[in-house]
């Protein structure tokens, strides 16, 4: 039966575009950008990184930037002409590897008196849904898992 085969196709292609994993974009700080005396660390903790996603910086260039650092460097908000800088105003940042990356301001003592510093911890692509909900992936999972089982019934 014809549609009974389409609709097995619909079905198989929903369970495995369900496991695709989806890259996401963050705007660090949301609608509040990079700026002074945001708690970043919050922010960051509340969100699941993955490889492939794209961490953005907005921010005024004529008072902030961006310094990756290493955890020690980090800590003590010390760093040299050796980091990498980010100064455009609007950066982003593709996270590439697995693993913790750690981002400040290198102007003034942003880092260390005004909370520009975070830390996230970067987690392999995976099946998982995006990470601001596991809703839609679960979803289109059930949904797939239906279809197969009206297509297995009228076939
Ligand atoms: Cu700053």
């Amino acid at each position: 039966m014809a549609s009974a085969a389409r609709l097995t196709f619909f079905a198989v292609s929903m369970v495995l575009l369900s496991s695709v994993a989806i890259a996401t974009d963050f705007t660090v700080g949301d609608g509040t950008g990079w700026t002074l005396d945001f708690n970043y660390t919050a922010w960051a903790q509340a969100k699941l990184f993955r490889v492939g996603d794209t961490l953005w910086f907005n921010y005024d260039k004529t008072k902030h930037n961006v310094v990756k650092v290493n955890g020690t460097e980090f800590q003590e908000c010390s760093f040299t002409a050796n980091n990498e800088v980010l100064s455009s105003g609007k950066d982003s940042i593709v996270l590439k590897t697995e693993g913790k990356k750690w981002y400040v301001c290198g102007v003034g003592n942003h880092c260390a008196a005004h909370q520009m510093k975070f830390v996230i911890n970067v987690e392999a692509q995976g099946p998982a849904p995006a990470p601001t909900s596991s809703a839609p992936s679960l979803v289109s999972s059930l949904f797939g898992l239906l279809f197969l089982a009206i297509a297995a019934i009228f076939a």
